[in-house]
């Protein structure tokens, strides 16, 4: 289980929250004390359309935060696509580094990765905030989506990572519509023959909150999709996912404590 912690001012889901260090901290040591086995520090708005901020802007909205909750014994891992932030953030700290990009938007990402032997989630992506929702064409998206981690986990094994580090997410909402999101939900045994430990990420997106739009059509507002995430998280663990990154931790630990006292079988994976 990994929490969120954003600490932008723009992102969809918890942008402006966390901005203040001391808040920040609080709420990932609030996290790690619900539950989460990692917090995820993200110091650049991912959302759809986002301008990108610089290396120097990012760094210093992560490094504070990542110094204090590692003091604090809190597993952290660094939500970004630059390989020098991933550097500075795991000299600070972090144990794992959450790429979107899965290595795609900057070549020297692999490298650090390797130096450092620590975990490497690669997430499904095809192109920046700002252009993804134009990439998202597929034929049959979940056939292509595995396809494109296989070549991620491939360029990760040649640029010397090794295969126990890294684990792969479908990247629900980065060039996905809702239609994608859906079947890569369905069909997530079919990523699991990879043979990679899966994230499923669902948490708040925007393909919940149109689901759950009101009669005028008006999305449901993000901070109002917990229950849906929570339905989305038990549905991917009972699916084989190795994990899942919400906003609200305790929620989700509640929802998977009851599947798992349940004895409900996983449908796929280990
Ligand atoms: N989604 C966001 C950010 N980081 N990391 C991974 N591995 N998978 C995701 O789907 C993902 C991510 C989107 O923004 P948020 O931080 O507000 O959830």
């Amino acid at each position: 289980m990994i929490g969120v912690l954003n600490v932008t001012p723009d992102s969809f889901s918890d942008g402006g929250r966390y901005v203040r260090r001391s808040d920040a901290v609080q709420h990932g040591i609030e996290m790690r004390e619900q539950g989460a086995d990692l917090v995820d520090i993200g110091g650049e708005s991912t959302r759809p359309g986002a301008e990108r901020v610089d290396a120097d802007t990012e760094v210093s909205r992560v490094l504070p935060v990542i110094r204090e909750l590692a003091a604090a014994g809190v597993p952290l891992s660094i939500d970004t696509t630059r390989a020098s932030v991933a550097a500075a953030a795991i000299e600070a700290g972090a144990a794992v580094v959450n790429d979107v990009s899965g290595g795609l938007a900057d070549p020297a990402m692999a490298k650090v990765v390797a130096d450092a032997g620590c975990p490497w989630i690669l997430m499904h992506w095809r192109g920046h905030s700002r252009q993804m929702q134009d990439l998202a064409t597929y034929h049959d998206v979940v056939a292509e989506v595995r396809a494109e981690l296989a070549q991620r986990v491939d360029q990760a094994l040649a640029a010397g990572v090794r295969p126990d580090r890294l684990v792969i997410d479908p990247g629900l909402g980065f060039a996905k519509k809702a239609e994608h999101n859906w079947q890569l939900t369905q069909r997530l045994g079919e990523l699991l023959t990879l043979g990679y430990p899966v994230l499923f990420a669902a948490s708040r997106k925007s393909y919940l909150g149109a689901l759950l739009a009101g009669p005028d059509g008006s999305p449901r507002p993000a901070d109002q999709r917990e229950a849906a995430t929570i339905a989305t998280s038990v549905l991917a663990v009972a699916a084989g996912a190795w994990g899942v990154r919400v906003h609200d931790v305790r929620g989700t630990v509640d929802a998977l404590k009851v599947w798992a006292a349940s004895g409900a079988p996983r449908l796929a994976g280990s």
